[in-house]
């Protein structure tokens, strides 16, 4: 049975581990310094995995922002402050010794919930709700991942007024609301606050589950999946999917979208790109 080290790299944590047979066997978890940098993003992603050397076959790296053509680049600098065509896949093949099958984090996180999670064997869209907000779209079997790698970059489509989604109802949106609101704490701070009934908390989560729902009935005309599989951080809180559904009762039920809650959860990611980097080997053996 072959190894694969699989990593996703997100604006708040990085998650690197040894998946097998399209199960996490052994994983690290480690903050992403936000002020560090893509060198040290991606030095402290191989020093984690290090006691692994020898026992992977392949790599693949998830990332939060647009890959293409071995590059790396944000699409909102807010969610990581990447900069422009940083040079991702030889900064990996010279800390790592090979060639990793590179993706967009919330495109492998679809792949992982397609194979192996809420949508499997579904046509399906994937929402992560997180530090940002990303997006995946699985039509016919195959992941969409566009002409240049955006494919499924759902947070980055306009919401009220214009506002991008993401920066409506994301994590560091909800963290930037409840700072407005005279109260400078993270997400899951906000949620606590809601759940113990502080009016505040509320009106600033239900803002965000509102915008949520308008990103989703946005999805379901562009796309038409059978199902939403929601996601991160945010979008697995407790309470959440719920509040989001409910928004969507007023709807007409043919255009009400079905919502599921991503069943891989945080590994997601790892397990879909793990899958990707195994199925681009398998290519290339038959392409001989
Ligand atoms: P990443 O963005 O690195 O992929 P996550 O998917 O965990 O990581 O998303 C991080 C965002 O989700 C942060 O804004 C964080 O505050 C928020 N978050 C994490 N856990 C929770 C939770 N249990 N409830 C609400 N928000 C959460
Ligand atoms: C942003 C964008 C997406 C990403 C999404 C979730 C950047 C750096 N990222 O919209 O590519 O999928 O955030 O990212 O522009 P996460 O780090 O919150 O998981």
């Amino acid at each position: 049975m072959s190894a694969t080290l699989a990593a996703d790299l997100g604006g708040t944590k990085t998650l690197v581990a040894l998946v097998e047979d399209g199960r996490v066997r052994e994983r690290r978890l480690l903050p992403t310094d936000r002020d560090g940098g893509p060198d040290c993003w991606t030095r402290r992603l191989a020093e984690a995995a290090a006691a692994w050397q020898g026992v992977w076959d392949r790599v693949g790296v998830a990332v939060t922002g647009a890959v293409r053509g071995g590059t790396w680049s944000a699409l909102n600098p807010g969610t990581l402050p990447i900069p422009e065509a940083y040079p991702l896949a030889r900064r990996l093949h010279d800390l790592l010794g090979c060639e990793p099958v590179l993706v967009n984090d919330a495109q492998a996180a679809a792949w992982g919930e397609y194979v192996a999670g809420a949508g499997r064997g579904r046509d399906m869209a994937f929402l992560t709700v997180s530090t940002g907000i990303g997006g995946g779209l699985v039509l016919g079997g195959r992941l969409v991942r566009g002409h240049r790698g955006l494919g499924g970059s759902f947070g980055q489509m306009p919401g009220a007024d214009g506002v991008r989604a993401e920066d409506l109802a994301s994590g560091r949106a909800i963290a930037e609301a409840a700072a407005r609101a005279g109260h400078p704490v993270e997400a899951p701070a906000v949620f606590a606050a809601a759940e113990a009934g502080e009016a505040w908390a509320e009106a600033v989560v239900s803002r965000a589950a509102v915008a949520l729902a308008r990103l989703c009935r946005a999805v379901l005309f562009a796309a038409d999946p059978e199902v939403i599989v929601l996601g991160g951080g945010v979008g697995l809180a407790a309470g959440h999917l719920e509040r989001v559904a409910a928004e969507m009762e007023s709807w007409p039920a043919w255009q009400r979208p079905v919502l599921r809650r991503a069943a891989l959860g945080p590994e997601a990611g790892v397990i879909g790109v793990a899958a990707l980097a195994a199925a681009a080997e398998q290519h290339r053996e038959r392409q001989g």
